[in-house]
């Protein structure tokens, strides 16, 4: 019997490539090649299942150039890439890869806290510049970590993960604020306090943002947001690019309206906004919270079980839209 088809459409690990290959005709993407939105709607013509990782847009117009399609498989928790809705109409199943990468995604917002919190990436550039001649009283003083209120926007998994961190390991105060309240046992576990939005504005003196993205959180940090804040406050952003206005935060960073900010998420990355790359204030990273080897790994297999698990056994792990296996 023939194997199904299916499109890898960026390159992974040849080890989650070979295990595809076990129970598919498989066309991949190699390390060097970005595909235009045509050359993949190409692609997936004649293919059952696709592998996307976070940043292919799957929309109506894609899908309508792919009649066979079953699956697509994100390899990332995030699928603001996917029109869920479409691939609903479209009898397309969608699954994302949660879980696996909660815990280093935690791990990489309290970095990047820390990291703007005591000025770190500024020091280690003062450092290489030359500058450092002499001790004094506040070079690079920051704003301390323990003992501070830590404020989550979004409070999912990942959200309660750094709230255990911040509670446990820092000794903090954390206020969230998220569309459902936790029931009262969770909050109890991530010693949480639910809050409205204004508050948590006001009151953090670190705003971490761990919220999807979809057209209601889109510009949920703008310049009234940022104005609510203290100017003493840390502004955190490991979720979604578009969920802060990047150029009214970086007019409130250069004008000292609120302290510092951390980014791994940018508003039409890979590009960043010009504005930010010159304030110094700022910590920029690219999207690299979920990037260390063993959970890029279990991301990538996860997704490969969705398409395995679906298109061999009929049993997707982890899907967005289970509607469409009643069909
Ligand atoms: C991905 C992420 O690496 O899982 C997510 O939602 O943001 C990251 O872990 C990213 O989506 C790649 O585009």
């Amino acid at each position: 019997m023939n194997k199904p088809r299916i499109l890898v459409a960026r390159a992974i690990f040849p080890e989650t490539i070979a295990r595809l290959e076990q129970h598919f005709e498989v066309e991949h993407n190699q390390p060097d090649e970005i595909w235009s939105r045509q050359q993949l709607a190409d692609r997936l013509k004649d293919k059952a299942g696709a592998f996307t990782t976070g940043s292919e847009r799957i929309d109506a117009q894609v899908l309508d150039a792919a009649p066979g399609l079953k699956i697509v498989a994100n390899m990332a928790v995030g699928y603001n890439n996917f029109d869920v809705d479409a691939m609903t109409a479209h009898g397309v199943l969608a699954t994302n890869a949660p879980d696996v990468l909660t815990e280093t995604t935690a791990d990489f917002g309290f970095a990047l806290l820390m990291a703007t919190a005591r000025r770190i990436a500024e020091g280690e550039h003062f450092l290489r510049a030359g500058k450092w001649d002499r001790w004094s009283y506040d070079m690079l003083a920051g704003t301390d970590v323990h003992g501070s209120t830590l404020g989550i926007l979004g409070m999912g998994r990942i959200g309660q993960a750094i709230a255990r961190r911040g509670a446990h390991g820092f000794g903090m105060k954390v206020i969230y604020h998220n569309r459902s309240r936790l029931r009262p046992e969770q909050e109890a576990e991530v010693k949480a306090r639910y809050v409205d939005k204004e508050e948590l504005l006001k009151t953090a003196d670190h705003l971490v943002l761990v919220l999807p993205y979809s057209p209601s959180s889109h510009h949920a940090i703008g310049a009234r947001e940022l104005a609510l804040m203290k100017p003493t406050a840390n502004l955190i952003n490991i979720a979604r690019g578009g969920i802060v206005d990047d150029a009214a935060l970086a007019d409130a960073l250069r004008e000292r309206r609120i302290a510092a900010a951390g980014l791994d998420v940018f508003e039409g990355e890979p590009k960043v906004h010009p504005a930010l790359l010159t304030v110094p204030n700022v910590v920029l990273t690219p999207h690299i919270a979920s990037a260390t080897m063993p959970t890029r790994l279990a991301m990538a297999d996860l997704a490969a079980d969705n398409l395995i698990g679906f298109l061999v056994h009929g049993k997707p792990l982890t899907p967005l839209n289970p509607e469409v296996l009643k069909k």
